[in-house]
């Protein structure tokens, strides 16, 4: 990445650029939300695309000049329409809330309710958590995961969705580590008359090459994130049925976003390409695989896992048999090299500042190339950690393993840093 005009006019932000790359790369990140987007994203993000106004969209923009905005916006839409099967595509909401806020704002009245799985058990801030916009507006009815099993209690959203009748049903989650019914729920919709939004921001990745159930064929709405398993730039995309297309268009711009970030649409339609090849779909493969040999490997050295283990790319750690907290394990990991996050488990007792789990996810270990080996030594040092997190000698033990994989897997070694 050539930076040399940057180093030399603003070298505070260069340097701090230069200790993110650093950081990247000499830590092991098992942030769920995270990925590392490769070097043709972030090229078409960096690019002079981010000078460009082009509200509206393909062949109907309010700003001239839009010729080369619209070769990037239509491909974008295209390859996400060919990547998922959808009927229709806004590839412009600048994040995954703004492409729920889009979804809600075109279907609902404020005062409606709407059905989804509370954040306390794995949902989302914007399935109408209280401190967010969404519960604020709308009135939120939660269903959570089963105390013993950590699954989603399906019988308990089909008697939530009969006595509450919401508008909409929320699918989709941020630390449920299962194979999500999209079909079952995407039923309990249709019996109320409700919309069914699927949120897949997580799992668009595994949605996108079949390693998860599709909700495509059975939403009326499916939003997504396109920089986590998708491995694309920061934002967001809706992808709805066809008669939702100009209502959805009309809430998105001019409804609630003025203009689309240009060199993010650029880029997202360079991930898309990256997502439709074969090589992804053995990639999504192997964030699955991988995640399974890290559950199994940390639940032999004792560490429980909410519900047992994984079908996805991410898992969540009880840490309540551990005595200490997510927060506390969060710091003693990362001050060993090894990033995660604090994280509430179903019926946690524990505030969302302390908690006590932490959720653990792998689609940057496993764009680093690192396979089932790498992670049942990612598990050993997990481990190690949370047994002596206030043991220097120890932490530094694992502080060195981990330079040395992080050495042995690179990922920004041509970057001259
Ligand atoms: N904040 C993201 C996550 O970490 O899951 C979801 O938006």
């Amino acid at each position: 990445m050539n930076m040399n005009e940057l180093k030399k006019f603003d070298p505070e932000v260069y340097n701090a650029i230069v200790n993110e790359i650093k950081r990247e790369q000499n830590k092991i990140v098992l942030i769920a939300s995270e990925n590392y987007a490769s070097k043709a994203v972030l090229e078409a993000q960096g690019s002079v695309f981010t000078n460009k106004y082009a509200e509206g969209y393909p062949n109907r923009r309010y700003y001239g000049g839009c010729e080369y905005a619209d070769v990037v916006e239509s491909l974008a839409i295209n390859r996400a329409k060919e990547l998922f099967g959808a009927e229709h595509v806004n590839v412009q909401p600048h994040s995954g809330t703004q492409a729920n806020m889009a979804v809600y704002f075109a279907m609902l009245k404020p005062g409606d309710k709407i059905l989804g799985l509370s954040l306390n058990h794995g949902g989302h801030l914007s399935h109408g958590v209280q401190v967010n916009f969404s519960g604020m507006l709308y009135k939120t009815i939660s269903y959570g995961v089963d105390r013993e099993t950590g699954l989603i209690d399906y019988e308990e959203v089909r008697e939530l969705a009969m006595r509450h009748r919401p508008k909409l049903i929320l699918a989709g989650a941020s630390a449920y580590s299962r194979i999500i019914e999209f079909r079952v729920l995407s039923d309990i919709a249709k019996e109320v008359n409700a919309y069914f939004l699927a949120d897949i921001a997580h799992i668009a990745g595994l949605v996108a090459t079949g390693n998860h159930p599709s909700p495509v064929p059975y939403a009326d709405f499916v939003t997504t994130t396109t920089h986590k398993t998708l491995k694309g730039p920061r934002g967001g995309m809706i992808m709805c049925k066809a008669e939702y297309a100009r209502a959805i268009d009309k809430m998105v711009f001019p409804g609630i976003q003025g203009g689309p970030l240009m060199h993010v649409i650029a880029a997202k339609a360079v991930a898309f390409k990256d997502a439709l090849s074969p090589e992804f779909g053995r990639y999504q493969l192997q964030i699955i695989k991988n995640a399974k040999e890290l559950a199994d490997a940390l639940m032999n050295k004792g560490i429980k896992i909410i519900s047992g283990g994984t079908d996805t790319h991410l898992m969540l750690i009880d840490l309540t048999g551990k005595k200490i907290t997510g927060s506390d394990a969060e710091k003693a990991l990362d001050s060993a090299g090894i990033t995660l996050n604090k994280n509430s488990i179903p019926y946690d007792k524990l505030p969302a500042a302390i908690t006590s789990g932490i959720r653990i996810g792998t689609p940057i270990v496993t764009r680093r190339k690192m396979k089932e080996p790498e992670m049942v030594l990612i598990a050993d040092l997990i481990s190690r950690v949370l047994d002596n997190p206030e043991h220097s000698p120890a932490i530094n033990r694992v502080r060195e393993k981990i330079k040395a994989l992080c050495k042995k897997f690179p990922v920004y070694e041509d970057m001259g840093i």
